[in-house]
């Protein structure tokens, strides 16, 4: 077991949430719907499915979810309890405007998160708030399809200027776009980019279809990626305006590209996938400029980016402050078509690592690659950087006795914790760790509540049995040493 002093005192640590995967009370207190409420629930087996007719009888995921809209108060008690100094968690754009498009917000929802700001605030711990999670208001979605049309960027603006503006004070920290290079992928063409379908489909292999659509399809979600620029760099200079204490940074979703093998070809591999999947949004988000290797990509996929004059320099004023990403899994690249046709779970076309055991989700386990990750990242940006999401995804037995002996998590954990110190000891100015699913949500991949994560178990069950009852796992309190010794109890 390794011991270590080297996370700093001020160190973040906490947990993660987002509204749509927690929250529930998707019709209660003015909120509109969001794109999230159109998906169904799936499974390991069944993949979730986006259908433009909400199925009055779904629980899961969004409706119901934990039911966090009317729990708040003993989940924070709880998150306190563990000792945290950090909450990530999402406000729903369509509870601050239920359709997105009008010019007066929803009182109720704004209210809603004052009230969960001050209960942290209670228990000083600092909030750390998405402003998008995977939920844009489903009329943006519709009238609009979503950031493909650049009108959304002054809606998003707009909502924008509401939450900085009344949660001044309350919040300093602020993330943009959830995992905003999905849509790089075309994983987050509609979660995330609100971009609908023609008509219901399947949630499928998140990064499947970015191999066969069309130069078109692929022109309109760098475009509406683009649009997500502008709207996070316009963000960025509206949060120091409004209070020069915001500090404003990108979230990516961050996956280690190695090569499969020394083989040069697999080496150039590894470094494209690096570039489009991990580099492209940061070096927008944290440079302000279009990365060179960009230009190429575009070309030769026939890709088109709608521009307007001035882009260039809206998106050199709206340098982000931080970089903060989400880390589960690594992949390996290869080029020969062999070894692609034994593909990985998340990244496509992405060859298994041999040397890496996988969840029981199929997500390689991979805690050196935070650590190698962490260092690529700081050399390239020389920024704060915050981990906001880790974790294992994983079903938990409820004891008869009521308890829940975790202890796969806290190995999870514990390793990624190991390489988090190693991180910080080769000079990484690492500020935070927010491990996902603090308390049990719904999984957005697949739509399952039995995915857990949480250090909190919810009593609920994929059929919705339960009484939503909040029980601590063991790896609650393991997380609650781990905080209390500053990460020396690891
Ligand atoms: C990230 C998302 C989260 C979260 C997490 C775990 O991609 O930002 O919303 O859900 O992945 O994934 P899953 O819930 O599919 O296990």
């Amino acid at each position: 077991m390794k011991k270590t002093k080297t996370f700093p005192n001020n160190f973040f640590w906490g947990g993660a949430t987002a509204a749509n995967q927690c929250e529930g009370g998707w019709k209660e207190g003015g909120k509109g719907p969001s794109v999230s409420d159109h998906y169904t629930a799936g499974s390991r087996q069944v993949p979730r499915k986006f259908t433009r007719e909400i199925d009055p009888n779904q629980s899961y995921p969004s409706h119901e979810a934990i039911d966090m809209y009317h729990h708040y108060k003993e989940d924070i008690v709880l998150f306190a309890e563990m000792g945290f100094k950090m909450y990530r968690l999402s406000i729903a754009w369509s509870r601050i405007f239920p359709r997105g498009d009008e010019s007066a917000p929803n009182a109720e929802g704004i209210e809603f998160y004052r009230d969960i700001f001050l209960e942290c605030k209670k228990y000083k711990i600092e909030p750390l708030v998405t402003i998008q999670h995977f939920d844009m208001p489903y009329h943006l979605c519709e009238k609009y399809n979503g950031f493909a049309d650049r009108r959304v960027v002054d809606y998003y603006l707009n909502y924008c200027r509401t939450i900085f503006t009344e949660y001044k004070g309350l919040v300093r920290y602020w993330l943009t776009f959830n995992e905003i290079n999905a849509l790089s992928h075309s994983f987050g063409e509609t979660l995330g980019g609100g971009i609908l379908p023609k008509e219901d489909a399947d949630m499928g292999n998140p990064f499947a279809n970015s191999k066969t659509e069309s130069p078109e399809v692929a022109s309109r979600r760098f475009t509406a990626l683009h649009h997500e620029f502008l709207a996070s760099a316009k963000a960025v200079k509206l949060a120091h305006e409004i209070d020069e204490n915001n500090r404003v940074g990108c979230m990516i979703a961050g996956t280690c590209v190695y090569p499969y093998t020394c083989n040069p070809d697999d080496m150039l591999a590894s470094q494209q996938r690096m570039n489009m999947g991990n580099w492209f949004c940061s070096d927008v988000q944290v440079r302000g400029a279009y990365p060179h290797y960009a230009k190429r990509y575009f070309q030769e996929h026939n890709i088109q980016v709608t521009k307007e004059p001035g882009d260039d320099e809206i998106l050199k004023a709206g340098c982000v402050d931080f970089y903060s990403f989400s880390y589960y899994s690594s992949a390996c690249a290869s080029a020969d078509p062999e070894m692609k046709k034994t593909a990985g779970n998340m990244m496509g076309d992405a060859v298994s690592n041999p040397y890496l055991k996988a969840s029981d989700w199929g997500w390689m386990i991979d805690p050196k690659g935070l650590r190698y990750f962490l260092n690529e990242v700081y050399a390239r940006y020389e920024v704060p950087i915050m981990v906001v999401e880790n974790g294992l995804g994983a079903a938990d037995t409820l004891e008869p006795d009521g308890s829940i002996h975790d202890d796969y998590r806290i190995d999870y954990l514990r390793w990624h914790v190991e390489q988090m110190a190693e991180a910080i000891e080769d000079g990484v100015d690492l500020i935070g760790y927010t491990p996902w699913g603090c308390i049990d949500l719904v999984s957005a991949s697949t739509g399952e509540m039995m995915k857990r994560y949480g250090f909190i178990y919810v009593d609920k069950d994929d059929e919705g049995n339960g009484t939503l009852e909040r029980i601590r796992k063991d790896s609650f309190y393991w997380y609650q040493e781990l905080i209390s010794s500053n990460g020396e109890s690891v």
